[in-house]
Formats: structure tokens, sequence, C-alpha cells
């Protein structure tokens, strides 16, 4: 943007005489209203896609409709979320999780759609946490995240891709490197890893060791190789080291050749994993020289080609994809960092520098011809990556194309110091990209992928079937299991706690499970108790089990926090709780009779004394 301010400027006034004299107020408006036709969705009506955006530092996944850019859902990964229930209590399986694999938040890039036959098919979704080295699957039939790993031996899991066509891996790349031997015993060089993820049981199959700070991944669309970009060939630890050479690499792994490896027993296992090394296992690793501190590397469509984004240079590198060479390398524009691309052979780099889409012609700038730029737009502003719908799939969509902005600047009211981000969703399906709306989102997303409605309407279910652990409706119980612990089972109807009383003594563990045994699509009940630091929110068939130590004593009316019917204020229950060494009795919630410490079906009651 910087790099013109005199034509720049000089642009738009004779932008502003023009419009002025040939277009004139009237039909400025109507090119206005062209765009607003194009992404506005009116209410009633759905949107024909869904976006899945990474949430960066906000370690969640937001969905929007496109082309309206609504935000349909936030789907919590990495950390708690109150709105949702997610992650609150320790007791909360998914807290436990996350805890023992790396912490209470996350930094998510890069969202990937499984595929088969180069299509996305709905059924996946995954995520990775670039700062604590996991990787988060979302199944979309409920946009619910279904597992997290721990990926052994990595630090800094960054790029990520499904391998082509048919998922046979979810490839992730280590960026930050570490000590070659695991241990901090200088000088160990350092190195780093590319895991290779089985999509289904989640187990990490084998590492492939590459050097020098391995960045974006993608696949080639046959399957054959995994690539990334490389950057820090210098292997620096320091800014100015890694930026001295003016080419690194982008490093290709040819998977059949690394499963051989795998299955003839080479490679060292540490923490369960085989790591290949290429220095000892040749033909697995072919490093491509490209320029400079490359970042984003994407295969085109149709296969023939993987294009390196320069970063530090004003260039994209062209690589057959079979044969691996360099076929052209074309000028871009200043600051290239992600290519994505339409149905009509063109491809899209977004331009960090100089905050612009390019649009290019792959076929054009192959062949060495000049005018290889078809288009440029500008965006608002620095923008980090773009996706076109289906472009990083075989079929792509050439309609929409979301450009991702680092800064929003100007484009929104002032909301202190710190600005939302920016997307912009351009038409690319004419020559000239068009800039059709703009919608602002919370820190940070990186990447996004976009999956057709249509292949979501046969998976996506409407309700739980409800586990074998369910509570069942008539069958609630209250059941002191201990002098020092009691179990509650309870289930919710609109608009009610079955039991909506049950008294524990202070210090009790209580352990609460809860069945929604509504059976309407979105009928979810909350359950919030005060001071007792957790809400619960149950779509219809869900169960939920939490144990939390039963506060001070006195009267606390948990209340449900979902909006569920006009007596959705009334959804109130009493959890009291009577002092430690309370000879008082409690009440049994079935007949409201003072008994000797719980009423428990089945079971005999503890003593008030005990
Ligand atoms: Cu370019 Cu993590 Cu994909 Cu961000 S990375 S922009
Ligand atoms: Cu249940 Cu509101
Ligand atoms: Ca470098």
């Amino acid at each position: 943007m910087k790099r013109h301010p005199v034509l720049l400027v000089a642009a738009s006034v004779i932008a502003t005489v023009i419009g002025v004299q040939t277009l004139g107020c009237g039909a400025a408006r109507s090119a206005r209203s062209i765009a607003a036709e194009q992404v506005y969705v009116p209410p009633g009506e759905l949107d024909k896609y869904y976006g899945f955006l990474s949430g960066g530092q906000s370690g969640s996944v937001f969905v929007i409709g496109v082309p309206s850019g609504r935000l349909i859902r936030e789907i919590p990964v990495f950390e708690p979320r109150a709105a949702y229930g997610y992650a609150l209590l320790e007791s909360d399986p998914r807290r436990q999780l996350l805890e023992s694999t790396g912490g209470l938040w996350g930094d998510t890039h890069h969202p990937m759609l499984s595929e088969k036959g180069g299509i996305f098919d709905g059924r996946y979704l995954w995520i990775n946490d670039l700062a604590n080295g996991r990787l988060a699957r979302i199944r979309l039939d409920r946009f619910e995240a279904d597992r997290i790993i721990k990926l052994p031996n990595l630090q800094g899991a960054h790029g990520i891709a499904v391998v082509s066509p048919d998922t046979k891996y979810v490839v992730v790349n280590g960026e930050f490197e570490q000590p070659t031997d695991g241990m901090v015993t200088n000088p160990a060089p350092y190195t780093s890893v590319v895991a290779f993820v089985d999509p289904e049981s989640m187990e990490v199959k084998f590492e492939v060791r590459v050097n020098g700070n391995i960045d974006i991944a993608d696949t080639s669309k046959d399957g054959r190789y995994a690539f990334s970009t490389v950057y820090n060939l210098e292997q620096g630890k320091d800014m100015g080291s890694m930026i001295q050479y003016d080419r690194d690499a982008v490093a290709a792994i040819d998977i059949p050749a690394a499963e051989a490896a795998v299955a003839a027993g080479k490679g060292e296992v540490r923490n369960g994993v085989p790591i290949l090394d290429p220095a000892e296992v040749t033909g697995i690793l072919t490093l491509i020289p490209v320029p400079k501190n490359p970042h984003g590397v994407n295969a085109t469509p149709d296969g023939r080609y993987v294009i390196a984004s320069g970063k530090l240079s004003p260039t994209v590198t062209i690589i057959d994809a079979h044969t691996l060479q360099i076929v052209a390398e074309p000028e871009v524009g200043l600051g290239p960092l992600h290519t994505t691309f339409d149905n009509r052979g063109n491809a899209y780099t977004s331009l960090f520098l100089d905050s612009q889409v390019v649009k290019w012609n792959i076929d054009k700038a192959v062949a060495g011809a000049d005018d290889y730029i078809v288009d440029r737009i500008n965006v608002h502003y620095n923008i980090g990556h773009l996706q076109a719908v289906g472009g990083d799939s075989m079929k792509p969509a050439g309609n929409y194309l979301l450009a991702l902005n680092k800064l929003s600047k100007d484009q929104y009211l002032p909301v202190g110091p710190d600005l939302p981000e920016n997307q912009e969703i351009i038409d690319i399906s004419g020559e000239k990209m068009k800039m059709l709306a703009a919608f602002p989102t919370p820190p940070e997303p990186h990447d996004a992928t976009f999956l057709e409605a249509s292949v979501l309407e046969p998976i996506v279910q409407q309700v739980y079937t409800p586990g074998e652990d369910a509570v069942v409706a008539g069958q609630e119980s209250v059941v002191r299991t201990g002098p020092g612990s009691v179990q509650v089972n309870m289930t919710l109807l609109r608009s009610a706690y079955t039991p909506d009383s049950f008294e524990v003594r202070e210090g009790d563990e209580v352990t609460l499970k809860i069945t929604n045994v509504e059976t309407i699509r979105d009928m979810i009940h909350g359950f919030a108790l005060p001071d007792h630091g957790f809400n619960m929110a149950l779509p219809p068939g869900d169960t939920q089990v939490r144990t939390f130590k039963a506060g001070k004593p006195g009267v606390y009316w948990f209340y449900c926090t979902n909006f569920c019917s006009a007596l959705h204020l009334e959804m109130r229950g009493r959890m009291v709780v009577q002092p430690k060494d309370s000879v008082i009795t409690l009440t049994d919630w079935h007949s409201g009779a003072n008994v000797a410490g719980q009423v428990v079906p089945g079971v005999p009651s503890t003593g008030a004394s005990q």
C-alpha cells in the first residue's frame, strides 16, 4: 500500500472524477445495491455455504454463512467457553483432556476438511493448536470437537493438511525446532518433524525429520507428496540469522516411500512414534529451493502444480507437483503469503505488504507470457490468508473469495485501542474482482475453508441419541453414596428440574449427572449454579456429569441459562447446603419429609452424624 502513494492518490482522484462525470450518484448507488444483493440473504433463507474460520488466539473455530458473512456458531475447542458449558469445571472430561495435553488455551490457524475423491465429504474438520502442539478433530454431524491429541516430538503445530484425495493422513508441521536428541544438550543441532496422523484413530503413525522451521502444509492431489515450506534453512535462532539466504525451500516428503521405510522397521522410535531421518533413509525427502522465507504452499485443484509464496520475495514459485521441478517464478507483488484458485485456471495470491489480492493466470505464468497478471484489488488491510470457495479442493466453485485481513483500521466504529479483524467477501466470478462486503470478527481468523451446505444437510444431527448412562425420566434420584459424597441423577424437561431440590452438607463431594430428556432440536437447558464456578448447557438427549465440592452452608438456586419456554425464568431449583456437622435431618425431595441423612432409593441412608 505504501509503495505508490502518489499513484494511489492519483488513481482515486481519477476514479472520483470519472464517477462524477460518467456514473453520477444514482449509478454509484446501483453498483452498491448490486454488490449488496450478492451477499444479502433475506430473513428465512439460508446461506449456500458454511465457512469455517480458525479462531486464532481465541482457541476455537468460527462458523459463518457465505455469502452473508453471518456468524452462525463458535465451536469451542482449546479454551473453556461458559456459554456452551464447555470445559469450565475440573471434573468436565473435556477440561481434563485440555489440561493433560497442554493447557486451557490454544492458537488455531488452519481448518481442514476431510476429503473423499478430492471433494469435501462433510465428516470432519481438523484444527491445529500452534501454541501447544495439538491437533483437534471436529465431527460435523454435531459441530463438536470429539478428539484432541498432543503431538509427540514436535513444538509449534503450525501448517496442517489432509492428504488428498481420500484423507489418508492429516499432516502436521512442527514449526519450532527442538534439540535433535530431545534433550537440552547444546550444541545438539535443532530439528523438527512433520507428523502423519491417522484421521480415524487420531494416532500419529510416523514422523519425518525436516530442518529449518517447517511452516505451511499442503499435499499433492494424488496423495504422493506432502509439501511444506521451510523458511529458516539457515537454522538461525534469531531473526537476523533466519533471513540470510536468498533461497530457503519447499520440502516434499514422498509419502509411499516413507510408509515403506516405516514398514521396513526404519526410524528411531521416540514417544511411541517412529521418526524417519532423511539423512539415514534416502529418497523420502526432496528440498526444492525457493525464495525467500517462503510462507504459503498450495496445490492447484487440477493437481499439476504446487505454488509457494515468497513472503520476503515478490514472487511465487510454481513447482511441477509430479517432477518437483520449478517451472516458473513470476512476480506478483509485495509480501505474497497464500494462494487459492478458481475453476478457470486462475490463482489468487494474498499480498500482505501491498494489502491486495492479485489474480494471475497459471498457464500464462508458466508459459512466460507478459500478461499473466489479470487483476488486483485492494483489501483492508494487511491480508494474511485468502480462500476461494472450494479453492482448496479439486472442485473450486469460482464464485466467492474471502480475504482474511489482519487489520481493520478505519473500517468499523472505533472500540478503543484494539480493533477487530476484518474479513472481506470478493466476487471472483468475472474477469475483474469485485468487493462485495466486509464483516468484523473477534481475534483472529488465520485461514478459512468452505463447505457446500447441501453436503451437511443429511449429516447434521438434530438431537443427541441418549447414551446408556442417560438418566431416565421417572428414575431420578438423590443418593448419599458415602459419608462425604452425594450423587444426584437429574432430568431436564420444559421447564423444570427433576429433582428441583436436593440437600447436601458443606464440603460434600457432589456428583451431578444430568440428562436433557427433550426430543426437539435446539431445546437446550442450562444448569447454572451460583458460586460454584460452572454452567452447563445440555442440548436435547445430552447427558453431562460434573463433580464439585458443596460450598458454604446456604441455599443455592440453580437456574436455566438457555431460554426455553414461557416458564424459563421459573426453571429453578435449590441446592441446600447444611453445615458440615449438622445434626439437622435432611429432606426427602420425594415426600418433603425429614429423614435421617438423605433418602437413598434401594440403598440404606447414612446417618446425619456421619
Ligand atoms: Cu499465514 Cu498460521 Cu496460515 Cu496466519 S499462517 S496468516
Ligand atoms: Cu430450560 Cu430455560
Ligand atoms: Ca530464511
